[in-house]
């Protein structure tokens, strides 16, 4: 039977998406601590969709890609001289916009391999904003030595080597930089994605007031389904701020992308083409910078290519699916990389 090109596209697709479908979920841990509201309540329309979110990004993202995290303190030796980091991680409180400073991170919330822990909640926000989301980029450390001066020097570079193993948890992004100096010696530091935060429009009418759930319901399409006329898609804005919170359009490794003609900003420029994962059709891309009332998005080739370029191992495996990489690669038409770090502001955007 002849088949367009386009057709066949779409059927290898169908089949990624088939053999994502049977992939661990996790990767991405909702943390429900910060909600005030009674929109993500248990059992809830709205945090079920936020899971299944969560749970399609999880599913793009290869096994065994970001380290956990044993410990905050990390060492460098030289000769018996060491120098001694001890890190403390932060992230936005998603309702108040408070910094939150975890001083034990490997304890509490605690980071088991391949886990990122996005905190949730719900803002008035204005104009035509739906949501907002970044990632956790914000930390701090604390540097103790103790040796021969002649040895200092090799122990404060091994330290960041040995830093940089462990925080930047293995081939996910950088999402953001320190550097300093101690001792009279440089040092840098890289961490990778631990934790974000994102939130949603709970004043729908603009009137300063937090809507009640009639209201809310009225505006937001919660389910699965697809959003009716003038109602804005929540999977699609979950998808989307996830996507920001683990690095898409706030990170160091992002920022390197700047070059890139599909980069404007914070975001994938607007009309930017990718396939749909789940059947293959045309769609702007997820991380474009707009959704339209009463349509929904999900991820596309477009969004998988640039999780992939900020260090996220993503599906497919190179090899086994060899044809649809291709494809990918041909769409993204980006290796445009500018070398330079820039360093990070509490970047968060519109939709
Ligand atoms: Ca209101
Ligand atoms: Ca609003
Ligand atoms: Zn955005």
């Amino acid at each position: 039977m002849f088949r367009s090109p386009r057709q066949s596209l779409a059927a290898v697709f169908l089949l990624l998406f088939s053999s994502s479908a049977a992939a661990v979920a996790g990767r991405l841990v909702i943390d429900y601590s910060h909600d005030t509201s009674a929109f993500f309540t248990v059992g809830s329309e709205a945090r079920a969709t936020l899971e299944r979110a969560a749970a399609d990004i999880s599913d793009v993202l290869v096994d065994h890609q970001l380290g956990g995290l044993v410990s905050n303190k990390i060492t460098g030796d030289s000769n018996g001289t060491t120098a001694e980091v001890t890190w403390s991680l932060s992230y936005f409180n998603p309702v108040t916009g408070a910094s939150v400073s975890l001083p034990n991170p490997h304890l509490s919330p605690g980071f088991a391999e391949d886990e990122i822990r996005v905190f949730v909640g719900w803002r008035n926000l204005g104009g035509i904003t739906l949501g907002q989301g970044g990632p956790a980029v914000n930390a701090g450390l604390g540097i103790n030595g103790s040796g021969v001066p002649e040895e200092f020097a090799n122990a404060v570079t091994a330290m960041g080597v040995a830093s940089d193993l462990v925080m930047t948890r293995g081939s996910g992004p950088i999402i953001s930089s320190f550097s300093g100096t101690v001792g009279g010696y440089p040092y840098e530091f890289d961490y990778g994605s631990f934790m974000g935060s994102l939130w949603f429009d709970s004043d729908t009418n603009n009137d300063s007031v937090t809507d009640n759930f009639s209201l809310l319901d009225s505006s937001w399409n919660f389910g699965m389904s697809l959003p009716g006329p003038g109602e804005n898609d929540f999977y699609s804005v979950a998808l989307h701020e996830l996507l920001h919170s683990i690095g898409l359009g706030s990170s160091v490794s992002w920022n390197a992308l700047s070059g890139d003609p599909g980069v404007s900003g914070g975001h994938l420029v607007s009309g930017l083409m990718g396939y749909r994962l789940s059947d293959g059709l045309a769609q702007e891309a997820l991380m474009s910078p707009s959704l339209a009332t009463g349509s929904r998005k999900s991820l596309t080739t477009i969004d998988l290519a640039y999780l992939s370029d900020i260090g996220f191992v993503v599906i497919p495996e190179p090899g086994v699916w060899g044809l649809v990489m291709a494809g990918v690669m041909v769409l993204g038409g980006r290796r445009h990389r500018l070398a330079g770090f820039w360093m990070l502001s509490d970047a968060v955007d519109r939709v």
